[in-house]
This record gives C-alpha cells, sequence and structure tokens, in this order.
C-alpha cells in the first residue's frame, strides 16, 4: 500500500518483505486444523480480508489527520495491530454475533455494518453519532456492536452475561469482545471468565497483547504466560501470531465452532505491538518505552504488508491490488468529510433523546436512532 510520511511509524515507510517474516507468514498453513480453515478462503475472501486492513489503516490515518489539523484533540489508534481485529471479526457472522469493540479496534465497527462516516462521527461526538455525542466509545446495537465500557476489563463480564442470554435463549450466535494485556490485569476481567467458564457461554476472549498498557510494559506490569490463565479457568486458550491476519482468522474461527458446538468460552491469545503511542498525544514518550530495536523488528512485521505480500505470491495483481487500495481511499475520505458536515447540524430534540438502549422498552425513548 502506499505509504504516509506524515503519518505512519517510520518503520513502515520503506518496508520490504523480509524473507523470514514471509517463511513465518505460511506457519498457519502447517498446522493441520487451521490449514483446513484457510483452505477454504476463496480469493475474494482474501480480498476482502485486504480491504479490511486497508480500511482499518486509513480509518486510522484519517483521525491521526484530523488531530494534525485541529479537528479533534487527540486520537486512539490500532497501528500495527489491525490484524487482530480484523481477522478476529473476518471470523464471526454480522448479522447474528455481538461483538464490543475496545479503543484499538475500530476496524470492527466497519466490518459489523457501521458506515464509515458514522464511526468517525463518533469521535467528533456530533448529537448524529453512534452515542448521539454523549462517549467516544463507540458502539451501535443496530450493527450488533456493544459500546464498550472505558473502564478495563469491565466489557468481560457485560459480554459473558450477553453470551449467557444466547445459552438461555437457545440462539446460535457468539460474543466476542478484546482484552488488553493491561485489562487482564484487572478484577472486573477474572470475574467475566470466571462466569464465562462455569457458565459455558457461547464467547470468544481475545486478549490482545500489544506489550504495553498505556506506558507501562507488560513486563512491568505482570509476569507469567496470559494463555495459563486462560487454562486455569477451564478455558481452552488459541495463541495466535496478532501480526498475522490469516492466523488470527484461523484461530477465531476455531473459537467460534467451539462456542457454537456448545463447548464453552474460549480464549485467542494474540501476540502483536502497538507501533504508536497510547493515543496520539503520546508518541514521543511511548518510543521511548522500548528500544528502538524493538520497533523495527515489529515493523518488518506490518500486517498489512505481510498479507499484500502474501496475496501476491498467490497471485493478487499489481492492478486488483491498486484498485482495492484506490476504492478504499476515495471511501474513506468521502466518509470523513461527511462526518465533518455533522459539525454543522443543528441537534433536534429527537436526536438528544435518543439513547440507543431503548429498543425493546416502548415508552422508555424512541425506539429507532432518528437520523
Ligand atoms: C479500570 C481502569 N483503570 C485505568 C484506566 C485508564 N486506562 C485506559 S486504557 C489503559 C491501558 C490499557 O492497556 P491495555 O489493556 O493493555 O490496552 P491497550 O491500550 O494496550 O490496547 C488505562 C490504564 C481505565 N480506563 N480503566
Ligand atoms: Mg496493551
Amino acid at each position: 500500500m502506499r505509504r504516509y510520511p506524515a503519518y505512519d511509524p517510520p518503520e513502515y515507510l520503506d518496508w520490504t518483505l523480509d524473507p523470514e517474516e514471509e517463511e513465518r507468514f505460511r506457519a498457519p498453513f502447517t498446522e493441520p486444523s487451521r490449514a483446513s480453515v484457510l483452505q477454504a478462503l476463496g480469493k475474494e475472501d482474501l480480498l476482502g480480508l485486504y480491504r479490511h486492513l486497508l480500511r482499518t489503516r486509513l480509518h486510522d490515518i484519517g483521525l491521526k489527520r484530523w488531530v494534525r489539523t485541529g479537528v479533534i484533540s487527540k486520537a486512539w489508534l490500532g497501528t500495527g495491530e489491525e490484524a487482530v481485529t480484523v481477522g478476529a471479526v473476518a471470523a464471526l457472522d454480522p448479522s447474528r454475533d455481538v461483538v464490543c469493540p475496545m479503543i484499538r479496534n475500530a476496524g470492527a465497527l466497519l466490518m459489523m455494518g457501521m458506515p464509515l462516516d458514522d464511526a468517525f462521527r463518533g469521535y467528533l461526538a456530533s448529537t448524529d453519532s453512534p452515542s448521539r455525542g454523549r462517549d467516544l466509545h463507540i458502539g451501535d446495537l443496530d450493527h450488533n456492536l456493544l459500546q464498550p465500557i472505558s473502564h478495563m476489563g469491565t466489557n468481560v463480564a457485560v459480554m459473558a452475561g450477553v453470551a449467557l442470554s444466547f445459552r438461555l435463549r437457545g440462539e446460535d450466535r457468539v460474543a466476542l469482545t478484546w482484552i488488553g494485556d493491561g485489562a487482564t490485569k484487572t478484577a472486573a476481567c477474572h470475574e467475566g471468565l470466571t462466569f464465562a467458564s462455569v457458565r459455558r457461554v457461547p464467547a470468544v476472549f481475545v486478549i490482545q497483547n500489544n506489550q504495553v498498557a498505556l506506558g507501562t510494559r507488560s513486563a512491568a506490569h505482570g509476569s507469567g504466560d496470559l494463555g495459563a490463565w486462560a487454562r486455569a479457568y477451564g478455558m481452552t486458550c488459541m495463541e495466535c501470531d496478532g501480526n498475522n491476519v490469516l492466523d488470527v482468522y484461523a484461530a477465531t474461527t476455531l473459537a467460534a465452532r467451539r462456542c457454537r458446538a456448545g463447548d464453552g468460552p474460549v480464549v485467542v491469545l494474540a501476540e502483536t505491538f502497538r507501533m504508536g503511542g497510547h493515543a496520539t498525544h503520546d508518541e514521543r514518550e511511548a518510543r521511548e518505552t522500548f528500544p528502538a530495536s524493538l520497533f523495527e523488528a515489529w515493523g518488518r512485521r506490518d500486517p498489512v504488508g505481510l498479507f499484500e505480500a502474501f496475496l501476491r505470491s498467490q497471485g493478487a495483481s499489481q492492478d486488483d491490488l491498486e484498485a482495492i487500495e484506490a476504492a478504499v481511499t476515495s471511501e474513506v475520505d468521502t466518509a470523513a468529510d461527511l462526518a465533518r458536515e455533522s459539525q454543522n447540524r443543528t441537534p433536534t430534540p429527537e436526536m438528544v433523546l435518543y439513547d440507543g438502549f431503548s429498543e425493546g422498552f416502548p415508552g422508555v425513548g424512541l425506539e429507532k436512532r432518528p437520523t
């Protein structure tokens, strides 16, 4: 993909494929159950994953551009972690499964069907944004997207409850959320995991280990093996390479199948790396948190670059890839412009009153989101 000197991490600018990384990218094909999942993917499926990876990266670049131009004061980005989101959601069925995206999972909003301009509006807090301007944690029940709670770890318990409701109603649905390495240290996370395991609910918990929580390296906020924690609660843990969209997809597909078969929740442990700051305000400090060599090593593991190289090795043409990128770039630009028009809209009482949770409770509020 085109690289953006003003926005990309420096390690991505002259990105070239490292032969060792190319070899490593194919590792999921050597494990029979993951290989069988991946072999079922056709050309359109693979190009679809590419489209989602690009859309996610460019959405974040769009936010960064807004920060630089003073439209918003800061943004939480998922640079370098896109595959953990895209691979996981691609394994689900957006028409029935429910997802709770964290701050670094904006790609999930788009994959579950939220229009890109609405995702951007979430950051503008305009009255027509998904949360009606109340919160920049973004979700929309109309798209099976639970708006996350800011307090880390609490979504684990909430999603365990969502999954329990599926089980009790006999619905063939899966609930999925992500847990940051830092959030694994909260009490709510452990209560949620225990409850999910004991009640054998159909939930997938993706631990997104990006090696850092705000400004604290994971080695400084915890010790031991995160997968062992899941197993201690009696849950299967599927480890995967969080920078390899195919590995995340295969692991989450197998996890979701277990859930649908009634075998209870699964933890997918994805190793990745945050290629920027906690948010746009602390990028310099974040660079000082780790040695430069670590950024270089993970920079060679750019999830978009690696997957693009894989697609080429599978015969994808330059024209195919460029056409997708051109379409996604214009889609993102148009959506960002459209969202900004919302800042000029005068809110109506209906828009202000809508709370997003009234559906099914007639009389409590507006049942459909006014536009
Ligand atoms: C209970 C609680 N404590 C502190 C915070 C402030 N906070 C927001 S994000 C964050 C770090 C999260 O780290 P991690 O879970 O690893 O997710 P990441 O940001 O790396 O994706 C902290 C401490 C919070 N939101 N909730
Ligand atoms: Mg983290």
